[in-house]
């Protein structure tokens, strides 16, 4: 019985790791953060996650990176921003779920197109949370709920093999 224990709880952490992994998006891919490039164009067919990690490309001081609330995204207004950064290679790791706004707080780029809205779901490792997975996304939600429902099936799995043990 050791033996087959040993396998089952390989299987449930291979689970979560597999769940727990996180992507890493290149913002505007080949264009980089920069003017004349569609941002809500390119989030199109992406789904985001909790502990993905967004890495903007510009030339240093040319742009900003600035996360906004929604209000600042649509009044491209950076005031009152939670993060801000010049330094040209940008790195932000979504660490809450729901929607994320970035802008570019030079004068006019915001208005002419950089700006960036990306929704984070919570990925499925925790059964506890996964109501949380269903944040209207476009698509995301849907691809999301996967990892969670594996989750789910592996915990049913233990439950019932515990007696056996
Ligand atoms: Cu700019």
């Amino acid at each position: 019985m050791a033996s087959s224990s040993a396998v089952l709880v390989t299987l449930l952490i291979a689970s979560y790791v597999a769940a727990a992994a996180a992507t890493t998006f290149d913002v505007g891919d080949g264009h980089g953060w920069d003017t004349g490039v569609d941002y809500t164009d390119w989030t199109v067919g992406k789904t985001f996650a909790v502990g993905d990690t967004l890495v903007f490309n510009y030339t240093r001081k040319a742009h900003t990176v600035t996360e906004v609330s929604q209000s600042g995204y649509d009044a491209c207004a950076g005031g009152n921003s939670v993060s801000n950064d010049d330094s040209g290679a940008t790195t932000v790791t979504l660490t809450t779920p729901g929607v994320h706004y970035f802008i570019c707080d030079v004068p006019g780029h915001c208005a002419g197109g950089m700006k960036l809205a990306v929704t984070a779901a919570v990925v499925g490792g925790d059964v506890g949370s996964t109501t949380g997975s269903t944040i209207p996304a476009g698509d995301a939600g849907g691809s999301s709920l996967v990892p969670a429902t594996r989750a789910v099936a592996v915990g049913a799995l233990l439950i019932m093999l515990i007696p056996l043990f």
